[in-house]
């Protein structure tokens, strides 16, 4: 079986420089080597090219910031990843910031219809362009995904088939009062800390997998931003948040995702190599590359 390596160098999504150098030092630490280690066929074209429009060029539409910008980079996006999807190999896209999920989900669910999503963060990444505080579309991908908010037309060529009891959270902890609107009206199920501390993270991966594939059937995207981490384990994010994730709850939940032999895609978003220290950089790029190694079958024994 093939793993097909997208790096994505995109920081469009959000106003912090560096972010987009992250899927860059996540294959300089080796990661390519590491999955080949553990039997994967690795396919790695290098990181993914595109031409940046610069803002001069990309006025904001209504409160979104880069639109252009990020609408053309995630549409390349889906179209690499469905493409790779299509022959059969398992794309891992290597960000670069959250917006970038718009593009990859578009790819799985124009090759699985019935996916399902599950999205590990700090943040449910949901406004809408109407809720949106900040005009960041990293803040964003999953109201896209699902069709919700006033429809922008740059974005018209997102995968809006998303059915909201087709995704599912884990890690939540700092979410927008209109975000917490829009998760209730369509009933999305989140598994914030909250839940984590009180149920175990054993738990918790069982009842999210009960809810978006109750019969161990449907093909998972697994979409996971390093801020979930707590930022003791992964310091080198661009919104870090307090009360997160410990490092073998973040493992715990891509080795039991492997574990459902249903995981067709992976994104690994949000990793900035050029926040805090080095020892930072190092400990939060190595963090990323062992959570893939998780996801892709990595035992303990
Ligand atoms: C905030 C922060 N909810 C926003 N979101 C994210 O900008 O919409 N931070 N994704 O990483
Ligand atoms: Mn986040
Ligand atoms: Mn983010
Ligand atoms: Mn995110």
């Amino acid at each position: 079986k093939t793993i097909a390596v997208v790096g994505c160098p995109f920081s469009g999504g959000q106003p912090r420089v560096g972010v987009d150098k992250g899927p860059i030092h996540i294959v300089e630490a080796g990661l390519l080597t590491q999955l080949k280690e553990l039997g994967w066929n690795v396919q790695f074209d290098g990181h993914h090219q595109f031409e940046e429009i610069s803002a001069a060029n990309d006025p904001p539409i209504g409160k979104l910031k880069n639109p252009r910008f990020v609408s053309k980079v995630t549409k390349a996006v889906a179209q690499v990843v469905g493409d790779h999807a299509k022959k059969g190999k398992l794309p891992l896209t290597i960000g670069g910031d959250h917006s970038l999920a718009m593009g990859t989900i578009s790819g799985t669910l124009d090759t699985y219809p019935d996916a399902c999503v599950i999205w590990i963060d700090a943040h449910a990444d949901i406004n809408t362009s109407d809720t949106t505080d900040t005009g960041n579309i990293h803040g964003m991908p999953v109201s896209f995904l699902l069709g919700l908010g006033s429809k922008v037309p740059e974005f018209s060529w997102v995968k809006s088939s998303l059915r909201p009891d087709r995704i599912v959270y884990i890690g939540l902890r700092d979410v927008d009062a209109g975000e917490k609107r829009i998760l209730k009206e369509n009933n999305i199920k989140a598994f914030s800390m909250h839940e984590v501390d009180k149920y175990g993270i054993g738990k918790v991966v069982e009842m999210a997998l009960d809810h978006v594939t109750p019969n161990r059937d449907r093909p998972i995207h697994l979409s996971f931003d390093v801020d979930a981490l707590d930022p003791t384990v992964a310091p080198s994010t661009g919104t870090p948040v307090r009360g997160g994730l410990t490092f073998r709850e973040g493992h715990y939940i891509c080795e039991a995702i492997y574990e459902t032999g249903l995981l067709v895609a992976l994104d690994l978003m949000e990793v900035n190599p050029s926040l805090e220290d080095e020892a930072s950089v190092k400990q939060t790029v190595a963090v990323g590359c062992s959570l893939v190694r998780s996801a892709l079958g990595e035992t303990l024994l």
